[in-house]
């Protein structure tokens, strides 16, 4: 049985990287993907998203641009680590298909309210924004999804702050809501994904897969890596967002803890923090679990096989 997923991102290189992954896996079956502001504008992640869709010759999956801007504070978006575009590196394609005309939210309710109860992974790789507001709009989903496995947090390391996450950071009161729903949440943060780096050997598998998608996600690890070296010392840069597609994939990528997490809302210096509770043992009502130890040869041969079986696309 194929599992369904939604894809919530802001690409971004390394959203870019899991909808290809997403794409290219055939045990994923990929409903819908949705765009949020966050590592750019809603405007460029969407326009982002759609090149990523040419790119794999995505077909027959819609698109929809949700949330432009977080449920309380101002924008802030990651230029020194996307680029001015948010997909810096590679020439895009203009779009060959038309986004869809709902509204993000408004498919992520649809989709899941039309699908069998328990069917649907959303897989958020974003900000929080679009996931809260689906939940607040149709409370029904939360029951409904079978579970949410999402990139961002961290328990003992930030990126945006000392002990937070950018995702998180950007709009944690969207995080606050989603961490507190009683869906069952696995949180693939940064003490994960700083594990899944695009080392050389990483980039040589690439390269021999030879075709135009593969190229692309060459010219994208290039960007990605010098500027990941520039802004946060990285020797190869950590490919955080295909992750959760690998553990919906395959949970056996990578190890997990179950302990409580919620996320701060009024700390001066810990604000988007997700503060994870590891006191054993866990409450028997904990429905959130983290992200702890990747197979990391595991992990990069999911993506060159999906890679592989995209196969060749001529734009
Ligand atoms: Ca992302």
């Amino acid at each position: 049985m194929t599992k369904k997923i939604i894809l919530d991102c802001d690409p971004g290189h390394d959203d870019a990287i899991a909808i290809l992954l997403a794409h290219g896996n055939p045990e994923i079956e990929l409903l819908a993907v949705t765009t949020v502001v966050g590592n750019q504008t809603l405007e460029k992640v969407t326009k982002n998203a759609l090149a990523v869709a040419r790119i794999a010759n995505i077909t027959g999956v819609p698109f929809a641009a949700g949330c432009p801007r977080p449920l309380v504070r101002q924008i802030e978006v990651a230029p020194d680590i996307h680029g001015e575009s948010g997909l810096d590196g590679p020439v895009l394609p203009e779009p060959a298909i038309d986004l869809d005309t709902r509204h993000a939210v408004d498919l992520i309710i649809d989709t899941i309210m039309a699908h069998p109860a328990k069917t649907i992974t959303l897989v958020p790789t974003g900000g929080l924004t679009n996931i809260a507001l689906a939940a607040r709009k149709e409370p029904r989903i939360v029951e409904r999804v079978k579970e949410v496995v999402l990139m961002g947090g961290g328990y003992h390391v930030g990126n945006w702050s000392a002990v937070a996450e950018f995702n998180i950071k950007i709009d944690p009161e969207a995080a606050h809501i989603v961490f507190n729903e009683k869906w069952p949440l696995t949180m693939v943060g940064l003490d994960l994904t700083h594990q899944a780096l695009a080392t050389p050997e990483v980039v040589d598998k690439i390269k021999k897969v030879g075709t135009q998608p593969a190229k692309f996600v060459l010219e994208l690890l290039d960007f990605f890596g010098a500027a990941y070296k520039d802004a946060q010392g990285f020797d190869a840069p950590p490919v955080h967002d295909p992750c959760a597609v690998a553990y919906v994939i395959d949970p056996a990528v990578m190890t997990v803890k179950k302990v409580p997490v919620d996320i701060e809302l009024t700390g001066t210096l810990t604000l988007g923090m997700t503060v994870a509770d590891f006191r054993a043992p866990a409450p028997a009502d904990c429905h959130t679990q983290v992200a702890v130890k990747l197979n990391h040869t595991y992990f990069w041969d999911l993506v060159v096989d999906a890679l592989t079986r995209i196969g060749e696309v001529k734009i």
